[in-house]
């Protein structure tokens, strides 16, 4: 069975979906390709919407990266919010030569805040609960002499979130792209094979080895090693299972309120005990 035939096999808690957003032309779709392929490209295309997906095999297990390509511009706000309810984790990219993409970034944190709190249960604004792994990203810093927003803004505004972090990076000469996925990877508690350098890439027909006859191709030497590969013409999963995901993760994160409130109410219960 080929990589790819793995990757729609894979058990659900290897699956995981990087959703990327961000002001238009901060550089995006520039950070997922130096990712995906080490490319850059000088021209602009404004994205729609772009889904990648990439397989990999590590320690004997798939895992299944979906990488959501958002567009700058997010016109519908149900797209918007679908695309934050069914993310496993976020990279939020602004330009630090510009500080409207910073705002926006900011407007975007908030919006997540908001569908990862305890709003969605109770409608009582509090402090997020199971935010999950959220990087945001300076890129542009290639223009170090043009910049106009600071690090030190970054790090207030991520100050007291324990899933965030922030990495300043340049999509054009490369600097700190890896660091930023292995950061990522680390914060998700991803196997850190998954970061460029530290697998081997492989073509879609790449053979995956059989444990019974130790056949593997021409890599069968190499059991252990990780591999990855790009799925090519990937399908976007279609609105209806997105919603189907996003909905299953309301429940299980209302479940898991629930469960927190119970345990909460007992232990206050064991504390008015001891008085
Ligand atoms: N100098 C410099 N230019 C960059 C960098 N990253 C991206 N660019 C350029 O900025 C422009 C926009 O990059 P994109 O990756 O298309 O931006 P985007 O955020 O995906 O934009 P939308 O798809 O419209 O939301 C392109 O011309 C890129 O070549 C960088 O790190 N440094
Ligand atoms: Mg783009």
């Amino acid at each position: 069975m080929s990589l790819i035939d793995r990757g729609e096999s894979t058990v659900s808690k290897n699956c995981w979906r990087l959703v990327v957003l961000g002001s238009p032309m901060v550089g995006k779709s520039a950070i997922i390709k130096r990712f995906l392929y080490d490319t850059f490209d000088t021209s602009y295309t404004p994205t729609v919407e772009d889904f990648h997906r990439k397989i990999y095999k590590i320690r004997r297990q798939t895992y299944k990266l979906d990488i959501l390509d958002c567009s700058g511009q997010m016109p519908f706000p149900a797209a918007r919010k679908l695309s934050y309810m069914t993310g496993d984790m976020f990279l939020l990219v602004y330009d630090v030569c510009n500080r409207d993409t910073f705002e926006a970034v900011k407007v975007i944190l908030e919006q997540l805040n908001e569908c990862f709190t305890l709003a969605a249960t109770n409608n009582t604004k509090s402090t997020p609960v199971m935010c999950p792994p959220l990087i945001l990203v300076g890129n542009h810093i290639d223009k170090d002499h043009k910049r106009v927003v600071l690090s030190t803004e970054c790090l207030t505004l991520l100050a007291g979130r324990p899933s965030c972090a922030f990495v300043e990076v340049s999509a054009k000469y490369n600097l700190n792209i890896d660091d930023l996925f292995v950061r990522l990877f680390e914060l998700a508690k991803l196997p850190m094979e998954m970061t460029p350098a530290r697998h081997r890439k492989v073509t879609p027909s790449y053979v995956v080895s059989s444990r019974k006859t130790g056949i593997c191709g021409f890599f069968s030497r190499k059991i252990s090693e990780a591999c990855g590969v790009i799925q090519p013409d990937v399908r976007r999963p279609s609105v209806t299972s997105d919603m189907q995901t996003a909905f299953e993760r309301e429940i299980i994160r209302k479940g898991f309120m629930q469960w927190k409130r119970n345990t909460s109410k007992k232990n206050d219960a064991s504390k008015c005990r001891v008085q």
